[in-house]
């Protein structure tokens, strides 16, 4: 069915999720939704602080704009604006803006009768920024261990932290995000190659999915299949996000001393530990 002809037939009222009918329409392309409302809401908010901490100074230069968190010594408590205030507001309106937007993919999602599974992979997105931004620094009492809004400062951060804890290449649940990460390039690489390989020909067929499995099958002996590639594809991109989330949320929590130290129990296996 043509993409027009399709949208007047699945535009029709139904499947939100709160205010029935209020904002059941679209604008251009845009479904909007109480959620369209809520997200632009927390958007236009969030965005409009920035500019105002940018107006606060010291620089206009966007690589050096920052909007830092209260300092560790205010502990979990509300600030006034100019010592952390403006992050706490805008930390508040990026989770309304990420949230309303990951339920307006539900009601998207209801209208078309299709399974949720892009708003669930969008929240471990979410989850992976609340737990930087709001787990861990509750778990550690202060607003202070989160990281400031700029494209520098949010680099220094990630530095300062990884030194923090020695090598935080060491950090066993880094290492398993990383390597997820990497993974579900491989993975894409693979399809999307593959993909365009059994649609571009250079015959004038294109080639069916039993061309592409059998591609698998006599390259490394196994084929996942046309839907398993997907699954895979999606469990290997959540967990890259869940790992990273764990990755942090025991740095400073759980574990305070440097990762390369608990590496030890290995070094203390019976095996060789009295050697
Ligand atoms: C957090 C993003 C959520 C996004 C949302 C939506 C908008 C709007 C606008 C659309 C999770 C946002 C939307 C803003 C957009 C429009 C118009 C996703 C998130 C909700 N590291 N490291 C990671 C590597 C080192 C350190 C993660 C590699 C050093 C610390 C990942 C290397 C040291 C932290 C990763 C490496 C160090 C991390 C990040 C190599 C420093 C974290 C991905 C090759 C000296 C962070 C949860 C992520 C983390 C993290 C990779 C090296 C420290 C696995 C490949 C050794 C302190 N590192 N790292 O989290 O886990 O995605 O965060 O050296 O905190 Mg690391
Ligand atoms: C995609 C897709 C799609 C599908 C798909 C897939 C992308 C449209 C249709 C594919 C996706 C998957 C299968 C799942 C996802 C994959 C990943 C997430 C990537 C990660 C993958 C792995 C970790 C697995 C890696 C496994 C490998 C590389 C297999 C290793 C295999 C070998 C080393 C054997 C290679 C074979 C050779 C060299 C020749 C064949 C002969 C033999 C095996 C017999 C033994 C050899 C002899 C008798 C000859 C003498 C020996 C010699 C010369 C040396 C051999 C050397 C060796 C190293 C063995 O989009 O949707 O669905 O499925």
């Amino acid at each position: 069915m043509a993409l027009l002809s399709f949208e007047k037939k699945y535009r029709v009222r139904g499947g939100t999720l709160i205010g029935g009918s209020l904002f059941d329409f679209w604008v251009g392309p845009f479904y909007v939704g109480f959620f369209g409302v809520t997200a632009f809401f927390f958007a236009a908010l969030g965005t409009a602080l920035i500019f105002v901490g940018a107006a606060i100074g010291p620089t206009w230069n966007p690589w050096l704009i920052s909007i830092y968190p209260p300092k560790v010594e205010a502990g979990l408590a509300f600030m006034p604006m100019n010592e952390g205030g403006l992050w706490q507001i805008i930390t508040i309106c990026a989770l309304g803006a990420f949230c309303s937007w990951a339920l307006r993919q539900v009601e998207i999602c209801r209208k078309l009768g299709m399974g949720l599974h892009v708003p669930v992979a969008f929240s471990f997105a979410i989850l992976a920024f609340a737990t930087l931004n709001v787990i861990r620094p509750i778990l550690m009492g202060a607003w202070g261990h989160a990281f400031p809004y700029g494209i520098w400062t949010h680099l220094d951060w990630v530095s300062n932290v990884g030194y923090t804890y020695g090598n935080f290449h060491y950090n066993p649940a880094h290492m398993i995000a990383v390597s997820l990460f990497f993974t579900t390039t491989l993975a894409l690489a693979l399809h999307g190659s593959l993909i365009l390989s059994a649609t571009n020909p250079s015959a004038d067929e294109v080639r069916t999915p039993d061309h592409e499995d059998t591609y698998f099958r006599d390259f490394i002996g196994y084929s996942v299949g046309t839907l398993g590639i997907h699954r895979v594809g999606l469990l290997l991109a959540l967990n890259a996000g869940l790992w990273s989330a764990i990755c942090i949320v025991i740095s400073g929590t759980i574990w305070t001393d440097a990762w390369v130290v608990w590496w030890d129990w290995w070094l203390d296996l019976p095996f060789w530990a009295d050697l």
